[in-house]
């Protein structure tokens, strides 16, 4: 039986991942914090079925805990190590961001070297972003497009990235890189745009009348369904050499398009709710992020199952099943 250990076992996709390794059969293993621990223990974590996590073993151990992580890690032989776990929040203003730097690039270094010491050929998986793409030249981008981070987030992500590279590169490790575009679900944390806005539109149509403020509604993104990102992060690390991929649907679509997907399917006309806010608009938005999977589907055979409408109208109807059991 294979043995994988999944870093940020209770965000988003942590959970998801999980949920697709035991179903291939794997022992999955999991780092959160104490008190995502705690959470699960008490039945907080919105959502989340205590079952999941009751299938895998659970360390709580911090990633900035370094002997914690070399004592685990030496303790047992992963076959596969998908690091997920950072902060992770675009919208954070660059000064304030010292945290998410400092924090996002140790832990990835920390990892590596434990990794290297104790289990060289266990295969590492490291979550990219297109944020580390920041201001692209031209869109779609590809895994060869200039890195140009924009958000202390970013940054972090790409000297994680480059950490990565050097350790495949220079101590022969099986690392590989997905470089994933927005993706979502009704396990997304609310004060991530595609929430946010599914969550108002449930709750203004069981309450019949409300507001949400947003910010920019012009911006664009390529927002996929995070299932769908799990399953590339496994073909990636199963992959015969281990490589970079841009993980995307390669279809953008606006704020204003989210807005009128969960809306309408609630019957309601999106634009008698929504306000804008000069709170919630991001300094500079050129180019939009788009990605070309073209790799990982021709070398890997990855393409995404669910399309946007979908993915959206899923997570009104799990909002609504939610709010209405008084959660
Ligand atoms: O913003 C616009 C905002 O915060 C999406 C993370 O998973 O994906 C995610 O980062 C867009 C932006 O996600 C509001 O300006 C308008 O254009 O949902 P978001 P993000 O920043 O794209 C990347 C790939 C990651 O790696 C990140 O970890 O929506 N927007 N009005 C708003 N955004 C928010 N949050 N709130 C608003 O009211």
């Amino acid at each position: 039986m294979k043995k994988a250990l999944i870093t940020g076992i209770t965000g988003q996709d942590g959970f998801y991942l999980a949920e697709y390794l035991l179903g291939l059969g794997y022992e999955v293993h999991g780092l959160a914090r104490q008190t995502g621990l705690e959470h699960i223990k008490s039945n907080l974590l919105q959502d989340v079925p205590p079952e999941l996590y009751q299938r895998c073993h659970l360390h709580a151990v911090n990633l900035d805990n370094f002997p914690g992580l070399y004592r685990l890690i030496s303790r047992t032989p992963f076959d596969e190590c998908y690091h997920l776990a950072a902060s992770s929040f675009v919208g954070e203003r660059l000064a304030d961001g010292y945290q998410t730097i400092q924090n996002n690039i140790a832990s990835t270094h920390y990892l590596l070297a434990a990794i290297q010491e104790f289990h060289p050929g266990c295969r590492f998986y490291f979550a990219g972003t297109s944020e580390m793409f920041g201001r692209p030249g031209h869109t779609p981008q590809s895994e060869d497009e200039p890195f140009m981070p924009r958000s202390a987030y970013g940054i972090s992500k790409l000297a994680g990235y480059h950490l990565v590279r050097n350790y495949r590169e220079s101590h022969g490790m099986f690392c590989g890189v997905g470089i994933l575009y927005n993706h979502e679900s009704p396990r997304r944390r609310p004060e991530f745009v595609t929430r946010k806005i599914t969550m108002a539109a449930a709750r203004i149509s069981l309450e019949g009348r409300g507001k949400i403020q947003l910010g920019n509604l012009e911006a664009r993104r390529d927002w996929g369904y995070a299932p769908d990102y799990v399953r590339a992060m496994h073909a990636i690390l199963n992959h015969d050499k281990p490589e970079d991929f841009v993980v995307a649907t390669g279809v953008l679509h606006s704020v204003a398009d989210l807005c009128e997907a969960a809306f309408s399917h609630v019957g309601l006309d999106w634009k008698a709710h929504v306000e804008t806010n000069p709170a919630f608009y991001r300094t500079e938005e050129g180019i939009p992020l788009c990605g070309s999977a073209e790799k990982i589907e021709r070398e890997v055979g990855w393409k995404p199952t669910t399309p946007f409408q979908e993915m959206v109208h899923r997570m009104v109807d799990a909002d609504l099943a939610r709010l209405s059991a008084g959660r």
